[in-house]
């Protein structure tokens, strides 16, 4: 039997995955297992389904075919399989982007409704740079034309993506002249499935930079997009206390999970929970209160704008129902595991849905509308509640492990944090980057895989750079490995820091990983990317800065969007497994080389986290080379 150890590096993961195996309980780890050996083919990238004289494959071996019927090639087939990945990710960010934008209208329409507006300031700020005009006009007013005119720039034909202006002026001259700014966030999107269809595009370069183009529309658009609306409709994130791990859940309390992605129900559900109305009724079931916990990005929305305790991440949300303390998980879209509806039932969670596009035959589905909000959140709550008296007390087995941390840093509060109220300014995270104390700026993100343990590659990744001085942005689920071990506050983690480092962190008291938040917020690490450089003394463009990304764990093709929209705007990202592609040497090359003279940077496939830490830290050193920057304060921080 595999050791629980070699599944996960946290604690608690660990003492659920064994208690798993004793009740003889397949998880994520074991349905890997059963499944090897995975097809070669698919993991090369060289299968097509794309039309039904397939399915075609080419042998990687050079012995059989290497062209498929319709005499696609290993470049042109791996090409279209990764830029789909895009396609369905770029899919997945923007339309919850679009599901927000509802829920913005909503607000503005119906001031008696259950959304409000939280950041009006942030409102204003969206006003104008979507040019409408606020002087004398209501709230609701600017947030109703607001709404419409994002909703515009999912289905926008022509022109180009209006976010994608706050990039700086060479990064969007590069991107009309590769025909890579994005028109419209939808119409890319489609553009990808036509280009991808049989006989359409043969040329891979051709279909990978069509990749680029919508990934930046998700970037800069869809994402960019929930990003900013949420925060007007939520509030903006600051510097908040919370906690993370399976122990976060109680024993005596009525615990519901919320798992997926968006927060336009789960905002609500915080609202129920801590209503008089469902106190009392949580009380009727001799429950102590209720105890809202998040699963994933749910969770780091919640935490990082409530304080919400994060009960963990993608491969907990099994861990999670193995506790027998979860009395509901409320699921809404995205990296919910299908395996929870068989899983649920023996541990007496009520599993919920609440997605018209996220269903499970024979669980209850409660239907989330944003018109009815409230009452939605209620019957949710109330089901949990309902659900207490069921548990088995004998099977509840909760364990022991909670960690402490500080979450929601935003692009903006940066402002604040390092110049503080009077005077808020990037000028000192500028400066410390100039003078050598902070070496640069990594943001590591994405998801968790059953192809490596559990956490290893985020956490040992964030500690290898954070001890070279590299202030590290993380967001995801990856946020949510550094928070169980302990990265996400201030003390520890500035043990680990190079000197230069901590002596910036210590100087604002902020720790060395900062939680930027949940994967949509990706777009806050390209704002602060801008702000840099509006900043000055750091380049002209994105690809000036000493900055790299990494996602050592991911699976989701939201990753692979992501991963995209970052290369595209200029960043050197590595990604710890590579991407399905490496049937085709031109394909690996265009990613891994090739791109570097287009945009400006390009992707690096690095399994060990050290390693990779290391091809960041290079990438740094050879922009502060080329910026001619002072040397690193500390030289014995600069070799390891
Ligand atoms: Ni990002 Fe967040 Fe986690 Fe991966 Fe899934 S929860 S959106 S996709 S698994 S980091
Ligand atoms: Fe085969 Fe070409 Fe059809 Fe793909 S598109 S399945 S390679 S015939």
């Amino acid at each position: 039997m595999a050791d629980a150890s070699d599944r996960s590096v946290d604690k608690a993961a660990q003492e659920m995955i064994a208690r798993a195996q004793d009740d003889d309980i397949g998880l994520a780890w074991d349905r890997y297992d059963a499944m090897q050996p995975q097809c070669g083919f698919g993991q090369l990238g060289i299968c097509c389904r794309i039309c039904h004289m397939g399915p075609c494959r080419i042998d990687p071996f050079g012995d059989g075919p290497q062209e498929g019927v319709c005499g696609a090639t290993a470049d042109v087939i791996a090409a279209r399989n990764l830029v789909r990945m895009v396609a369905a990710g770029a899919a997945a960010h923007s339309d919850h982007g679009r599901d927000v934008t509802h829920a913005l209208l909503q607000a503005a329409e119906n001031p008696e409704g259950s959304y409000l507006i939280k950041d009006e300031a942030k409102l204003l700020w969206l006003a104008e740079e979507f040019d409408i005009p606020t002087d004398g006009r209501q709230t609701n007013e600017i947030a109703a034309e607001l709404a419409h005119k994002a909703l515009e720039e999912f289905g926008r034909q022509e022109g180009e993506v209006i976010p994608t202006h706050r990039a700086p002026q060479p990064r969007q001259e590069l991107w009309r002249r590769h025909k890579i700014m994005p028109r419209g966030i939808d119409r890319e999107i489609v553009q990808i499935m036509h280009q991808t269809h049989m006989g359409v595009d043969a040329d891979y370069r051709n279909i990978l930079m069509q990749g680029l183009r919508a990934s930046l529309a998700d970037g800069w658009g869809g994402s960019m997009l929930a990003t900013d609306l949420q925060d007007v409709l939520f509030g903006s994130p600051e510097p908040i206390r919370s906690q993370t791990n399976l122990g976060v859940l109680k024993e005596d309390y009525v615990n519901i999970v919320v798992h997926g992605h968006e927060p336009a129900l789960s905002e609500m559900l915080v609202e129920a929970a801590r209503s008089q109305k469902m106190l009392a009724k949580a009380e009727q079931v001799d429950a102590k209160g209720i105890n809202l916990a998040g699963m994933c990005c749910t969770g780091n929305e919640l935490l990082m704008r409530q304080g919400i305790p994060s009960a963990g991440s993608f491969l907990m949300q099994e861990l999670a129902v193995l506790t027998g303390a979860v009395d509901a998980m409320v699921v809404d879209v995205q990296c919910i595991m299908p395996a929870l509806a068989d899983l649920s039932p023996s541990f007496t969670t009520k599993l919920v849905t609440t997605s018209p596009k996220a269903k499970m035959p024979g669980v209850e589905h409660i239907e989330f509308s944003e018109d009815e909000a409230m009452v939605v959140a209620e019957q949710i709550v109330a089901a949990g509640i309902e659900n207490f008296p069921n548990r088995r007390d004998s099977r509840v087995q909760i364990p022991d492990h909670v960690m402490d941390l500080i979450g929601g840093f935003s692009a903006e509060y940066v402002h604040t944090m390092l110049g503080g109220r009077f005077r808020p300014s990037y000028r000192p995270l500028n400066n410390a980057i100039i003078e050598g104390r902070i070496r640069g700026v990594a943001g590591v993100v994405g998801c968790e895989n059953p192809q490596i343990p559990q956490g290893y590659g985020h956490v040992t990744m964030a500690e290898e750079l954070i001890k070279n001085d590299v202030l590290v942005l993380v967001t995801g689920c990856s946020a949510l490995a550094d928070a169980r071990a302990g990265l996400l506050q201030p003390d520890a983690a500035l043990e680990m820091a190079g000197p230069g480092l901590r002596e910036v962190c210590e100087a604002v008291g902020m720790p060395p990983v900062l939680h930027v938040g949940s994967c949509v917020d990706n777009s806050r690490i390209l704002i602060a990317c801008c702000n840099v450089l509006l900043e000055g003394g750091l380049g002209e463009d994105i690809s000036d800065l000493p900055v790299a990304g990494a996602a050592p764990e991911w699976m989701s093709e939201k990753a692979i969007s992501i991963g995209f929209y970052v290369v595209g705007s200029g960043i050197f990202t590595v990604f710890g497994t590579p991407h399905p592609v490496l049937g085709s040497e031109n394909v690996t090359r265009f990613l891994c080389e090739d791109m570097e003279e287009i945009v400006g940077a390009c992707f690096a496939f690095e399994p060990d986290p050290i390693k990779a830490a290391q091809l960041m830290i290079d990438r740094m050193n050879r922009k502060r080379e080329a910026l001619r920057l002072e040397p690193m304060m500390y030289a014995e921080a600069a070799s390891t």
